[in-house]
């Protein structure tokens, strides 16, 4: 009976480890220490703003989970897009808002090709912003939140099963008073002269067709002023017709 007991008490504390290393990533980062990079960026408060995040993994990983909170109860994460990342192509892939200052992100290897080594775009955090935000620099972090016993936090996981915590570097979304739209419209590529040329036309065509980067300024790509502040093809066809066909310059901004 003793023996038993002592057998019991070992099973309950492997269980008891086990449910613990699944939730806490305690897992060794093997090699090249990994990264998760959330960058800086501003904007202006009649706008909206986005911030990339970047990741490295020197070894494929099977899984990435990613739990992002920010400083500031003015703005909102809208959503988070993978498009142009490198996780662009999984299919497991998705992004769920936790509370109302936090969001998880994820994406897991199931039957396909585990995510290959390497460094770049994750993909990229939306923010909206309460009408009137005052010039403020948010700063945007990672953390970890229990939700009905599940924990969300930051890990890579291997192809073994080790969940492990990469290095995170946080990062800011300042947020300056008025508008990104300077004078007229048609700047697609923010350059600071504020020009509307050829470097405009490829910007706007990288974005419509190749899913290059978001215009910095949307009033400014919206070339065609119009009412839904669209970026699309009538706005490439705006800002060629004012660069090649003599066409009216683009409306001045709003
Ligand atoms: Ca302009
Ligand atoms: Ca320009
Ligand atoms: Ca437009």
């Amino acid at each position: 009976m003793r023996i038993n007991l002592k057998i019991l008490s070992v099973i309950v504390a492997v269980l008891i480890f086990a449910a613990v290393a699944k939730s806490q990533p305690t897992g060794i980062d093997p090699s090249v220490p990994d990264t998760i990079t959330i960058q800086s960026m501003t904007t202006f408060s009649q706008n909206s703003g986005f911030i990339p995040v970047h990741f490295f993994n020197d070894q494929p990983l099977a899984g990435i989970e990613l739990t992002v909170t920010y400083s500031s109860l003015d703005v909102m994460i809208d959503s988070f897009s993978f498009v142009g990342g490198r996780l662009e192509n999984n299919s497991f892939k998705d992004a769920d808002q936790l509370t109302t200052s936090s969001i998880t992100i994820y994406s897991y290897a199931l039957d396909e090709t585990l995510i290959a080594s390497g460094s770049g775009l994750l993909g990229y955090l939306y923010f909206s912003f309460i009408p009137g935000i005052s010039p403020q620099v948010i700063n945007v972090d990672t953390m970890t939140i229990t939700i009905t016993e599940r924990e969300y936090s930051t890990a890579f996981a291997d192809n073994n099963d080790n969940y492990f915590s990469p290095i995170v570097n946080s990062g800011t979304l300042t947020v300056m008073s008025g508008s990104c739209c300077l004078g007229d419209r048609g700047n697609v590529d923010n350059s600071p002269d504020d020009a509307v040329d050829i470097s405009d036309l490829i910007y706007i065509v990288d974005f419509i067709f190749t899913q290059g980067p978001d215009p910095v300024c949307l009033a400014e790509a919206n070339a065609d002023a119009s009412i839904d502040e669209a970026v699309d093809i009538s706005d490439l066809i705006y800002i060629v017709d004012f660069i090649f066909t003599q066409g009216p310059p683009p409306p001045s901004c709003p």
